[in-house]
């Protein structure tokens, strides 16, 4: 009996002595933890707050625009009539001299297709389409016409084009320009892609060589576009910016990523500029804010 007594009381001591080993494992367990947590924490925070010191940046400068850049086209345009003779579509997409030629065959005809970035540019903001062509001709016999590929009636035409007469060219650069007047929208796909064609007036025997420098679509559009330069070792995200003068204040959201280094324009249809005294505030998601007075 009092063996059998001795022995419980053994087990009993044995047990207390496991449960102390597993609670001070636990326990030990849990302050790792607990203390990782608090180094990664404020790490993370020293990172945070390194980012956000090191933010540099600054807008450089804002004004009220009544219109997009150019959208130039960014492939080789199919010749329908007549033949390319010299240069690619990347000559057509600045005005510097350097060009694109075609030469005709009795016709010439060639397709050009542009696509209006319509995220910056929404369609509902559009007021109307412009295309401009600088060209020169080594023959002025013939004029010259842009048509745009009609989405409704799927016809090339110039319908409601504030100009149908076409354009004589010259033998010096010259700028045929024309717009979509209130009928843009039937030129323009939900996707923003206009399709044009620049077409001869009628056959005949002479071979005119076109050389294009330039051919490019934009749109009538109001709004503000804004210059923000990134002088900081690390990307931004601008959030938000504040328009005010002495009787307006007006927060608009932003969403604008900029690398570091980076020097961007931002053009927006929402933001109407209040008038002149006013200030610009550019807030970062880090919380930084640029001011141009
Ligand atoms: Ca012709
Ligand atoms: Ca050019």
């Amino acid at each position: 009996m009092a063996i059998t007594t001795n022995l419980l009381r053994k087990l009993r001591f044995n047990q207390r002595g496991i449960s102390n080993v597993i609670v001070m494992v636990l326990s030990l367990v849990i302050l790792v933890t607990i203390v990782s947590n608090i180094i990664l924490w404020s790490y993370q925070m020293n990172q945070l707050d390194w980012e956000k010191m090191h933010e540099n940046f600054r807008v450089i400068s804002v004004a009220p625009s009544d219109h997009s850049s150019w959208f130039s086209t960014p492939q080789e345009y199919v010749v329908i009539e007549g033949s390319r003779s010299s240069g690619t579509f990347s000559d057509t997409q600045l005005v510097d001299d350097s060009f694109e030629t075609f030469v005709e065959s009795a016709r010439l005809e060639i397709e050009g297709s542009f696509s209006i970035d319509i995220v910056t540019y929404p369609l509902e903001h559009i007021q109307t389409v412009e295309s401009q062509m600088r060209y020169k001709a080594n023959s002025t016999e013939e004029k010259l016409y842009i048509k745009a590929y009609n989405w409704s009636s799927s016809v090339f035409e110039d319908q409601g084009f504030n100009t149908t007469m076409g354009h004589v060219p010259s033998t010096e650069w010259d700028n045929y320009s024309l717009n979509f007047s209130d009928q843009w929208q039937n030129y323009v796909h939900a996707n923003g892609t206009v399709k044009l064609r620049v077409i001869d007036e009628t056959p005949d025997v002479n071979q005119t060589v076109i050389d294009i420098d330039f051919l490019a679509i934009r749109v009538v559009i109001d709004g503000a576009e804004f210059q923000f330069q990134n002088n900081g070792p690390s990307t931004l995200n601008l959030v938000s910016i504040w328009i005010n003068n002495q009787t307006h204040h007006q927060r608009y959201d932003l969403d604008v990523f900029l690398n570091s280094a980076e020097t961007v324009f931002y053009f927006s249809s929402d933001i109407i500029l209040p008038s002149e005294p006013f200030t610009v505030r550019v807030v970062t998601k880090r919380g930084n804010i640029a001011i141009l007075s």
